[in-house]
């Protein structure tokens, strides 16, 4: 169930206006459910309207709302939760980053968290540093085989979670900083389109444990949450674009979801995935709302995963 009354619902870095606007939709829906599909047209009034019965000092935190507020808070679970996401996890900012902006922002900042006692990325899927600061994936050349891959491979490059080819790499899905990762060519590649599973047999392997096999590609235990919550953000905030162009719905996603819920479980988000939502936002204005609380997903459910 949701809970508003957690403090981290919305991420500790949006400003006190940007919690009290999302706070104050939250409370008007439940207080008059009519109300509130009225009162999305217009923010400000609804901001207004808040402050008439919270005092400005709550805007501290949400958990400071007077109990009588949070207890006429709904309970938003289901289709409901999962529709108020999709309405929140759309970008503030007017214009799209293009995708070369993205990649350089991603490599030098979001995802140069620092490693080996200098800048550099902790790579997906490998869970190896390549040092480097540059804006350019071909500056983090592999030094040896760190992952054990049995290829040294000469850069980095930026792995859609959801490949691109079932988006024809359009815009906004091709620059969306939440559903890419800093990854080494070589595991990259073998990636390449193939739908998440757990791999018994492996024909390829990397040295954290992320495995190809017939089943298809299992991220190794420290990716698995990353790569659960990029899918879900992915769905809640793209389901209702073409996002299927040539592939097994069924098959990609929709069997898919309760395994995503599992991983999402097995592997809460840490402090760099946490960092990272803090980065992206700064970049795209917008936050994957998984990272913040990841049981959200499944107060959704697989089942209403599942129908989108
Ligand atoms: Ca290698
Ligand atoms: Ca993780």
């Amino acid at each position: 169930m949701l809970d508003i009354s957690q403090a981290g619902l919305f991420g500790e870095p949006l400003n006190r206006i940007t919690i009290a606007l999302k706070v104050a939709l939250l409370l008007i829906l439940s207080a008059t459910q009519g109300y509130a599909l009225s009162a999305q047209a217009g923010s400000q009034s609804a901001f207004e309207s808040l402050k008439t019965f919270v005092p400005p000092a709550a805007f501290d935190s949400i958990a400071a709302l007077p109990d009588a507020a949070a207890a006429r808070a709904p309970m938003l679970s289901g289709e409901r939760l999962f529709q108020e996401l999709h309405r929140t996890v759309m970008p503030a900012k007017a214009a799209v980053a293009g995708y070369k902006q993205a990649k350089a922002y991603m490599y030098s900042k979001a995802d140069n968290i620092g490693c080996n006692g200098a800048p550099g990325i902790l790579t997906f899927y490998s869970q190896i540093c390549v040092n480097g600061s540059s804006d350019n994936g071909n500056d983090y050349p592999e030094r040896g085989d760190q992952n054990g891959d049995g290829v040294v491979d000469k850069f980095v490059n930026a792995e859609h979670i959801w490949p691109q080819g079932y988006f024809n790499s359009a815009l906004p899905m091709v620059s969306d900083l939440h559903q890419l990762a800093s990854t080494l060519y070589t595991p990259n590649s073998r990636r390449g389109n193939m739908r998440f599973a757990k791999v018994s047999n492996a024909t390829y392997s990397t040295s954290c444990g992320s495995k190809l096999g017939s089943e298809g590609f299992e991220p190794c235990d420290p990716d698995k949450g990353n790569v659960a919550r990029a899918m879900l953000y992915f769905v809640t905030r793209y389901y209702d674009q073409n996002i299927r162009e040539g592939m097994n719905y069924e098959d990609f996603w929709t069997s898919r979801v309760p395994m995503l819920l599992e991983w999402n479980r097995q592997d809460p988000p840490d402090a760099n995935e946490r960092r990272r939502n803090d980065m992206v936002e700064a970049f795209q204005g917008n936050r994957n709302p998984y990272i913040d609380n990841p049981e959200l997903a499944d107060q959704i459910s697989a089942a209403v995963f599942a129908a989108h």
